[in-house]
C-alpha cells in the first residue's frame, strides 16, 4: 500500500512514515530529517544511532542531517554544521506519481538568521526503490549570499573493517585530522583502520560504498555538489559522543555530498542553488 502516514515519533516529535511498492521510509519535521529508508529485501540503507536524542534544538544522530548555511565550526559561527537541522520544518506537499513514487516537499519557515524570507530553503525527497533528495536555496534579496551546504548522510553497513569506498582516487581532500592539510587520494578504494574525516573537493564524482559484510553496493550520485565528505569517528570519537554508541562506529560510514570549504557557494541576487543526491543499492551476492 503506497502512501504517507502522520505519526508521533521519538521524543514526541512529528514524523511522516512513507510506504511505496519498493520501500518504507521515515522523515521527521525536526530538521526535515530522513531517519529511515529500507528497500524490501535489503537491510536498512541509513544508520540511526540507538543513542540519538529527539529534542527540539538538538540534531538527530544518523539518517540524513541537512547541513546549512555553514559546515563544521567556523570561529565566527555559533555551533557546528549550521542550524537548519535543529529547526522544525513545515510540510508543504505530498505527491504520488502514477508509477508510485512518493515525494514530500518541506520548507524552512522564515528565519531571522536568513534575513527573514530573503533566503528561502526547500527540501524535496522522492522515495521509490531508492531515495532522491534535493536541497534548494533561493536568494530573493538584492545582495549576494554565501553559504555551505551538505547532505550529511549516515549509511548503515555490516562491518567498517571490510568496507571500501570507491570513486575518489586522484581527488584532492582536506584532512580534518591533520590541520585540514590538502592531500591527494591515492587509493582506488578508501579503507578504514582508524578515524577518517576528509573533505574531497572539486569532485562531481559518483561514489560507491562496497559493503562486503552485507554483500551490498550502495551508490551515491549527485548534482550541484563539488564536495564529498567521508567520515568514520572510530573508537575514541565514538566514545566521546554522548548520542552515539561506543561500538556503533563499526556499522556506519558517512559519505556526504555538498559544497564545503573552498567549494562554498556565493548565490547572486535572484539565484537558485540545487543540491541533489540520489541513493541506490543492490545486492552483490
Ligand atoms: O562530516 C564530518 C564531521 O564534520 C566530523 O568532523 C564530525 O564532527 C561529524 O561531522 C559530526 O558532526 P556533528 O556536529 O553532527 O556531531
Amino acid at each position: 500500500m503506497t502512501g504517507v502516514t502522520f505519526l508521533t515519533g521519538s521524543g514526541g516529535l512529528p514524523k511522516l512514515e512513507i510506504t511505496t511498492a519498493w520501500s518504507t521510509a521515515e522523515i521527521y519535521l525536526h530538521g526535515a530529517h530522513v531517519t529511515y529508508f529500507q528497500k524490501r529485501g535489503e537491510p536498512p540503507l541509513l544508520f540511526l544511532s540507538d543513542q540519538s536524542r529527539f529534542e527540539s534544538g538538538v540534531p538527530i544522530r544518523g539518517g540524513i542531517p541537512i547541513i546549512f548555511p555553514w559546515f563544521g565550526k567556523p570561529a565566527d559561527k555559533p555551533g557546528q554544521h549550521g542550524f537548519v537541522r535543529n529547526r522544525s520544518w513545515t510540510l508543504k506537499e505530498i505527491k504520488t506519481t502514477d508509477d508510485g513514487i512518493v515525494t514530500t516537499r518541506l520548507i524552512l519557515p522564515p528565519d531571522p538568521e536568513l534575513r527573514a524570507d530573503d533566503i528561502t530553503v526547500e527540501y524535496e525527497v522522492a522515495f521509490s526503490d531508492g531515495l532522491s533528495a534535493e536541497f534548494i536555496v533561493t536568494n530573493k534579496s538584492a545582495q549576494a549570499y554565501a553559504f555551505e551546504n551538505c547532505l550529511h548522510t549516515y549509511f548503515a553497513i555490516g562491518d567498517i573493517h571490510s568496507l571500501r569506498v570507491v570513486g575518489l582516487q586522484g581527488v584532492t581532500y582536506l584532512d580534518a585530522l591533520d590541520g585540514h592539510q590538502r592531500k591527494t587520494e591515492t587509493a582506488e578504494a578508501i579503507r578504514f583502520a582508524g578515524e577518517v574525516d576528509r573533505a574531497y573537493v572539486n569532485t562531481p564524482h559518483r561514489v560507491e560504498i562496497h559493503d562486503t559484510a552485507r554483500q551490498r553496493v550502495i551508490r551515491v550520485e549527485k548534482t550541484g555538489s563539488a564536495s564529498t565528505v567521508v567520515w568514520n569517528p572510530w573508537i575514541a570519537k565514538a566514545k566521546a559522543m554522548a548520542d552515539f554508541g561506543n561500538e556503533e562506529y563499526q556499522r556506519m560510514v558517512c559519505v556526504e555530498s555538498g559544497n564545503v570549504a573552498k567549494n562554498q557557494i556565493t548565490l547572486a541576487p535572484g539565484g537558485i542553488a540545487s543540491l541533489k543526491v540520489k541513493l541506490s543499492s543492490e545486492a552483490t551476492a
